[in-house]
Protein backbone atom coordinates (compact mmCIF):
# COMPACT_ATOMS: atom_id res chain seq x y z
CA UNK A 1 0.00 0.00 0.00
CA UNK A 2 1.27 3.09 -0.88
CA UNK A 3 0.73 5.41 2.53
CA UNK A 4 -0.28 9.08 0.98
CA UNK A 5 -1.99 7.97 -1.95
CA UNK A 6 -4.23 5.79 0.86
CA UNK A 7 -3.98 8.77 2.97
CA UNK A 8 -5.17 11.02 0.36
CA UNK A 9 -8.21 8.79 -0.21
CA UNK A 10 -9.29 8.82 3.76
CA UNK A 11 -9.25 12.36 3.86
CA UNK A 12 -11.36 12.98 1.15
CA UNK A 13 -13.71 10.23 2.02
CA UNK A 14 -13.95 12.06 5.68
CA UNK A 15 -14.11 15.29 3.63
CA UNK A 16 -17.04 13.83 1.96
CA UNK A 17 -19.18 12.75 4.58
CA UNK A 18 -18.29 15.76 6.58
CA UNK A 19 -20.02 17.87 3.56
CA UNK A 20 -22.65 15.48 3.11
CA UNK A 21 -23.85 16.56 6.92
CA UNK A 22 -23.31 20.20 7.14
CA UNK A 23 -26.72 22.11 7.43
CA UNK A 24 -28.09 23.12 4.03
CA UNK A 25 -31.22 24.70 4.14
CA UNK A 26 -30.90 28.16 5.64
CA UNK A 27 -33.08 31.21 6.02
CA UNK A 28 -32.45 33.82 8.92
CA UNK A 29 -29.89 31.06 10.21
CA UNK A 30 -27.68 31.65 6.99
CA UNK A 31 -25.02 33.99 7.45
CA UNK A 32 -24.24 31.55 10.44
CA UNK A 33 -24.46 28.54 8.61
CA UNK A 34 -21.90 30.56 6.22
CA UNK A 35 -19.48 30.88 8.91
CA UNK A 36 -19.90 27.13 9.98
CA UNK A 37 -19.25 26.29 6.31
CA UNK A 38 -16.16 28.87 5.99
CA UNK A 39 -13.53 27.05 8.68
CA UNK A 40 -15.09 23.42 8.16
CA UNK A 41 -14.49 24.12 4.08
CA UNK A 42 -10.90 25.40 4.80
CA UNK A 43 -8.80 22.32 5.22
CA UNK A 44 -7.56 21.00 7.83
CA UNK A 45 -5.84 17.30 8.25
CA UNK A 46 -9.18 15.38 9.11
CA UNK A 47 -6.67 13.07 11.41
CA UNK A 48 -9.66 12.63 13.64
CA UNK A 49 -12.16 11.56 11.17
CA UNK A 50 -9.53 9.44 9.73
CA UNK A 51 -8.21 8.27 12.91
CA UNK A 52 -12.19 6.58 13.78
CA UNK A 53 -12.37 5.14 10.31
CA UNK A 54 -8.83 3.47 10.94
CA UNK A 55 -9.43 1.86 14.18
CA UNK A 56 -12.99 1.12 12.73
CA UNK A 57 -11.60 -0.50 9.65
CA UNK A 58 -8.88 -2.42 11.53
CA UNK A 59 -11.29 -3.99 14.08
CA UNK A 60 -13.66 -4.93 11.54
CA UNK A 61 -16.53 -2.17 11.43
CA UNK A 62 -19.20 -2.46 9.50
CA UNK A 63 -22.24 -0.33 8.45
CA UNK A 64 -22.80 3.34 7.95
CA UNK A 65 -23.62 4.23 11.27
CA UNK A 66 -19.87 5.35 11.83
CA UNK A 67 -20.20 8.53 8.92
CA UNK A 68 -22.37 10.82 11.21
CA UNK A 69 -19.76 10.72 14.11
CA UNK A 70 -16.98 11.24 11.84
CA UNK A 71 -18.48 14.32 10.48
CA UNK A 72 -19.71 15.42 14.27
CA UNK A 73 -15.51 14.57 15.50
CA UNK A 74 -14.41 17.41 13.15
CA UNK A 75 -17.50 19.57 14.01
CA UNK A 76 -15.85 19.74 17.20
CA UNK A 77 -12.48 20.28 16.52
CA UNK A 78 -13.44 23.06 14.19
CA UNK A 79 -15.69 24.76 16.85
CA UNK A 80 -12.59 24.53 19.20
CA UNK A 81 -10.10 26.16 16.38
CA UNK A 82 -12.88 29.31 15.79
CA UNK A 83 -13.17 30.11 19.81
CA UNK A 84 -9.87 29.03 20.52
CA UNK A 85 -9.00 31.89 17.75
CA UNK A 86 -10.87 34.30 18.96
CA UNK A 87 -9.50 37.39 21.00
CA UNK A 88 -10.80 36.55 24.11
CA UNK A 89 -8.39 33.25 23.93
CA UNK A 90 -5.17 33.17 21.04
CA UNK A 91 -6.74 35.99 19.13
CA UNK A 92 -5.23 34.72 16.14
CA UNK A 93 -6.04 35.96 12.85
CA UNK A 94 -5.01 33.23 10.64
CA UNK A 95 -6.37 29.51 10.42
CA UNK A 96 -5.97 26.69 8.12
CA UNK A 97 -4.39 29.25 5.48
CA UNK A 98 -7.58 31.39 6.01
CA UNK A 99 -8.54 34.52 8.18
CA UNK A 100 -10.06 33.24 11.12
CA UNK A 101 -13.91 33.19 11.50
CA UNK A 102 -14.18 36.30 13.51
CA UNK A 103 -11.80 38.47 11.10
CA UNK A 104 -14.46 37.57 8.59
CA UNK A 105 -17.69 37.14 10.10
CA UNK A 106 -17.03 39.55 13.31
CA UNK A 107 -16.73 38.30 17.11
CA UNK A 108 -20.51 37.55 17.43
CA UNK A 109 -20.84 35.72 14.50
CA UNK A 110 -17.66 33.17 15.40
CA UNK A 111 -18.58 32.56 18.52
CA UNK A 112 -22.01 31.56 17.18
CA UNK A 113 -21.01 29.75 14.61
CA UNK A 114 -18.80 27.70 17.02
CA UNK A 115 -21.72 27.21 19.64
CA UNK A 116 -23.73 26.06 16.13
CA UNK A 117 -20.59 23.56 15.11
CA UNK A 118 -20.78 22.32 18.76
CA UNK A 119 -24.33 21.22 18.79
CA UNK A 120 -24.79 20.71 15.20
CA UNK A 121 -22.07 17.73 16.00
CA UNK A 122 -24.64 15.94 18.05
CA UNK A 123 -27.56 16.60 15.97
CA UNK A 124 -25.52 14.87 13.60
CA UNK A 125 -24.01 11.90 15.49
CA UNK A 126 -27.70 11.29 16.42
CA UNK A 127 -28.94 10.48 13.22
CA UNK A 128 -27.22 7.49 13.45
CA UNK A 129 -29.62 5.94 15.53
CA UNK A 130 -32.12 6.37 13.20
CA UNK A 131 -30.38 4.82 10.53
CA UNK A 132 -29.94 2.26 12.40
CA UNK A 133 -33.53 1.54 12.91
CA UNK A 134 -34.84 2.29 9.31
CA UNK A 135 -32.48 -1.04 8.66
CA UNK A 136 -33.71 -2.79 11.50
CA UNK A 137 -37.16 -2.39 10.09
CA UNK A 138 -36.20 -3.67 6.72
CA UNK A 139 -34.16 -6.52 8.34
CA UNK A 140 -36.51 -8.50 10.15
CA UNK A 141 -39.97 -8.52 7.96
CA UNK A 142 -38.48 -11.20 5.86
CA UNK A 143 -36.84 -13.43 8.67
CA UNK A 144 -37.51 -16.51 10.31
CA UNK A 145 -38.53 -16.52 14.33
CA UNK A 146 -34.95 -17.84 14.92
CA UNK A 147 -32.89 -15.36 12.54
CA UNK A 148 -35.13 -12.43 14.08
CA UNK A 149 -34.36 -13.56 17.42
CA UNK A 150 -30.51 -13.45 16.54
CA UNK A 151 -30.75 -10.57 14.41
CA UNK A 152 -32.38 -8.22 17.27
CA UNK A 153 -29.65 -9.40 19.51
CA UNK A 154 -27.25 -7.89 17.25
CA UNK A 155 -29.52 -4.84 16.74
CA UNK A 156 -29.48 -4.50 21.05
CA UNK A 157 -25.53 -4.61 20.64
CA UNK A 158 -25.63 -2.02 17.95
CA UNK A 159 -27.40 -0.12 19.56
CA UNK A 160 -25.43 0.10 22.79
CA UNK A 161 -22.67 0.81 20.81
CA UNK A 162 -24.18 3.79 19.02
CA UNK A 163 -25.43 4.90 22.80
CA UNK A 164 -21.64 4.01 23.89
CA UNK A 165 -20.30 6.54 21.37
CA UNK A 166 -22.49 9.06 21.49
CA UNK A 167 -21.67 9.45 25.59
CA UNK A 168 -18.04 9.28 24.31
CA UNK A 169 -18.35 12.15 22.11
CA UNK A 170 -20.51 13.97 25.16
CA UNK A 171 -18.04 13.32 27.83
CA UNK A 172 -14.16 14.03 26.16
CA UNK A 173 -15.07 17.10 24.49
CA UNK A 174 -16.10 18.34 27.92
CA UNK A 175 -15.37 20.10 31.56
CA UNK A 176 -13.49 15.94 31.92
CA UNK A 177 -11.93 16.56 28.66
CA UNK A 178 -10.83 19.37 26.16
CA UNK A 179 -12.66 22.00 28.14
CA UNK A 180 -11.18 21.01 31.33
CA UNK A 181 -7.77 21.37 29.36
CA UNK A 182 -8.33 24.42 28.00
CA UNK A 183 -9.66 25.73 31.66
CA UNK A 184 -5.94 24.80 32.90
CA UNK A 185 -4.18 26.37 29.84
CA UNK A 186 -6.10 29.90 30.48
CA UNK A 187 -5.48 29.69 33.56
CA UNK A 188 -1.83 28.85 34.31
CA UNK A 189 -0.93 31.08 30.98
CA UNK A 190 2.19 33.09 31.44
CA UNK A 191 3.21 31.04 34.97
CA UNK A 192 5.42 28.50 35.77
CA UNK A 193 3.98 25.04 34.79
CA UNK A 194 5.08 21.39 36.80
CA UNK A 195 5.41 18.62 34.69
CA UNK A 196 2.20 17.11 36.01
CA UNK A 197 0.04 20.69 34.96
CA UNK A 198 1.61 20.34 31.25
CA UNK A 199 0.45 16.97 30.91
CA UNK A 200 -3.12 17.36 32.45
CA UNK A 201 -3.46 20.36 29.46
CA UNK A 202 -2.02 17.95 26.65
CA UNK A 203 -4.17 14.96 27.94
CA UNK A 204 -7.58 17.01 27.49
CA UNK A 205 -7.20 19.86 25.55
CA UNK A 206 -5.71 17.99 22.80
CA UNK A 207 -5.54 14.10 23.77
CA UNK A 208 -8.77 13.91 24.97
CA UNK A 209 -10.50 14.21 21.19
CA UNK A 210 -8.49 11.97 19.78
CA UNK A 211 -9.20 9.22 22.37
CA UNK A 212 -13.11 10.48 21.37
CA UNK A 213 -12.47 9.80 17.67
CA UNK A 214 -10.34 6.52 18.65
CA UNK A 215 -12.76 5.15 21.23
CA UNK A 216 -15.90 5.71 18.61
CA UNK A 217 -14.35 3.85 16.04
CA UNK A 218 -13.52 0.22 18.42
CA UNK A 219 -16.84 0.95 19.95
CA UNK A 220 -18.89 1.18 16.74
CA UNK A 221 -16.93 -1.74 15.63
CA UNK A 222 -18.02 -3.79 18.34
CA UNK A 223 -14.35 -3.83 19.71
CA UNK A 224 -13.97 -6.29 22.65
CA UNK A 225 -12.98 -4.46 26.23
CA UNK A 226 -9.90 -5.73 25.85
CA UNK A 227 -9.29 -3.97 22.74
CA UNK A 228 -11.31 -1.12 23.72
CA UNK A 229 -8.56 -0.49 26.26
CA UNK A 230 -5.73 -1.14 24.19
CA UNK A 231 -7.03 2.04 21.71
CA UNK A 232 -7.43 3.72 24.62
CA UNK A 233 -3.92 3.25 25.48
CA UNK A 234 -2.30 4.04 21.43
CA UNK A 235 -5.25 7.50 21.54
CA UNK A 236 -3.47 8.53 24.79
CA UNK A 237 0.01 8.40 23.32
CA UNK A 238 -0.83 9.49 19.77
CA UNK A 239 -3.13 12.67 20.91
CA UNK A 240 0.51 13.14 23.27
CA UNK A 241 2.71 13.09 20.32
CA UNK A 242 0.37 14.94 18.33
CA UNK A 243 1.02 18.26 20.68
CA UNK A 244 4.41 17.93 21.35
CA UNK A 245 5.01 17.74 17.42
CA UNK A 246 2.29 21.01 17.52
CA UNK A 247 4.45 22.52 19.53
CA UNK A 248 8.01 21.73 17.95
CA UNK A 249 6.08 22.51 14.43
CA UNK A 250 5.31 26.44 16.22
CA UNK A 251 9.06 27.37 16.62
CA UNK A 252 10.28 25.16 13.30
CA UNK A 253 7.72 25.34 10.42
CA UNK A 254 6.75 28.72 8.52
CA UNK A 255 3.60 30.26 8.51
CA UNK A 256 2.90 29.17 4.96
CA UNK A 257 3.46 25.52 6.08
CA UNK A 258 0.85 25.85 9.15
CA UNK A 259 -1.22 28.16 7.29
CA UNK A 260 -1.79 29.75 10.88
CA UNK A 261 0.98 32.14 12.76
CA UNK A 262 3.94 30.87 13.99
CA UNK A 263 5.44 31.28 17.22
CA UNK A 264 2.23 31.62 18.88
CA UNK A 265 3.00 29.87 21.96
CA UNK A 266 5.57 32.39 23.00
CA UNK A 267 3.59 35.43 22.12
CA UNK A 268 0.49 33.91 23.87
CA UNK A 269 3.26 33.13 26.71
CA UNK A 270 2.43 29.73 26.84
CA UNK A 271 4.75 27.11 28.46
CA UNK A 272 5.00 23.80 26.47
CA UNK A 273 6.62 20.58 26.15
CA UNK A 274 9.69 22.53 23.45
CA UNK A 275 10.14 25.24 26.44
CA UNK A 276 10.56 22.77 29.34
CA UNK A 277 12.59 20.08 27.78
CA UNK A 278 14.00 21.82 24.12
CA UNK A 279 13.23 20.64 21.03
CA UNK A 280 15.76 17.47 20.74
CA UNK A 281 14.48 15.97 23.88
CA UNK A 282 10.73 17.08 22.41
CA UNK A 283 11.21 15.00 19.24
CA UNK A 284 12.89 12.14 20.88
CA UNK A 285 9.61 11.86 23.31
CA UNK A 286 7.33 12.53 20.07
CA UNK A 287 9.16 9.57 18.52
CA UNK A 288 9.00 7.51 22.13
CA UNK A 289 5.51 8.10 22.35
CA UNK A 290 4.82 7.17 18.70
CA UNK A 291 6.39 3.85 18.76
CA UNK A 292 5.17 2.54 21.74
CA UNK A 293 1.61 3.37 20.35
CA UNK A 294 2.51 1.13 17.60
CA UNK A 295 3.85 -1.48 19.29
CA UNK A 296 0.47 -1.18 20.95
CA UNK A 297 -0.63 -1.30 17.36
CA UNK A 298 0.81 -5.11 16.66
CA UNK A 299 -1.40 -6.50 19.25
CA UNK A 300 -3.90 -6.26 17.10
CA UNK A 301 -5.27 -8.95 14.77
CA UNK A 302 -6.40 -7.10 11.44
CA UNK A 303 -4.53 -5.34 9.09
CA UNK A 304 -2.59 -2.69 11.16
CA UNK A 305 -0.45 -1.37 7.53
CA UNK A 306 -2.53 1.96 7.46
CA UNK A 307 -3.22 2.59 10.90
CA UNK A 308 1.18 1.93 11.81
CA UNK A 309 1.81 4.41 8.87
CA UNK A 310 -0.33 7.09 9.86
CA UNK A 311 1.43 7.15 13.29
CA UNK A 312 4.64 7.17 12.04
CA UNK A 313 3.17 9.81 9.11
CA UNK A 314 1.92 11.99 12.36
CA UNK A 315 5.99 12.24 14.03
CA UNK A 316 6.95 13.33 10.88
CA UNK A 317 4.23 15.99 9.46
CA UNK A 318 5.50 19.33 8.78
CA UNK A 319 2.12 20.96 9.36
C1 LIG B 1 -15.67 27.77 24.72
C2 LIG B 1 -14.66 30.11 24.41
C3 LIG B 1 -14.52 28.64 24.36
C4 LIG B 1 -13.35 28.12 23.95
C5 LIG B 1 -13.05 26.71 23.80
C6 LIG B 1 -11.99 24.15 23.60
C7 LIG B 1 -11.21 25.27 23.07
C8 LIG B 1 -11.72 26.64 23.17
C9 LIG B 1 -10.05 25.09 22.51
C10 LIG B 1 -9.49 23.74 22.31
C11 LIG B 1 -8.10 23.72 22.50
C12 LIG B 1 -7.32 23.55 21.26
C13 LIG B 1 -7.58 24.37 20.05
C14 LIG B 1 -6.34 22.66 21.35
C15 LIG B 1 -5.32 22.50 20.34
C16 LIG B 1 -5.35 21.18 19.74
C17 LIG B 1 -4.65 21.22 18.41
C18 LIG B 1 -3.24 20.78 18.32
C19 LIG B 1 -5.31 21.67 17.36
C20 LIG B 1 -4.81 21.67 15.97
O1 LIG B 1 -5.31 20.49 15.38
P1 LIG B 1 -4.90 20.08 13.90
O2 LIG B 1 -3.41 20.25 13.73
O3 LIG B 1 -5.65 21.18 13.05
O4 LIG B 1 -5.46 18.74 13.62
P2 LIG B 1 -6.23 21.08 11.56
O5 LIG B 1 -6.39 22.50 11.11
O6 LIG B 1 -5.24 20.30 10.73
O7 LIG B 1 -7.54 20.39 11.67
Amino acid sequence: MEFLEEMEKQVAYAEAVLAKYMPKDTTYQKTVADAMAYTVSAGGKRIRPVLMKAVFDLLGGRGEEIEPFMAAIEMIHTYSLIHDDLPALDNDDYRRGRKTAHIVYGEAMAILAGDSLLNYAYETAARAFFMEKEAAVEDLEQLSKEKQIECLRSQLENKCNLERAMAILAEKPGIYGMIGGQVADVELTGKRLTEGQLTYIYENKTGALIEAAMLIGAVLANGDERQIENIGKMAYNIGMAFQIQDDILDETATFEELGKPIHSDEKNEKVTYVTLHGIDESKKEVKRLSLEAVELLEGFEGNTEFLEALILYLIQRGK
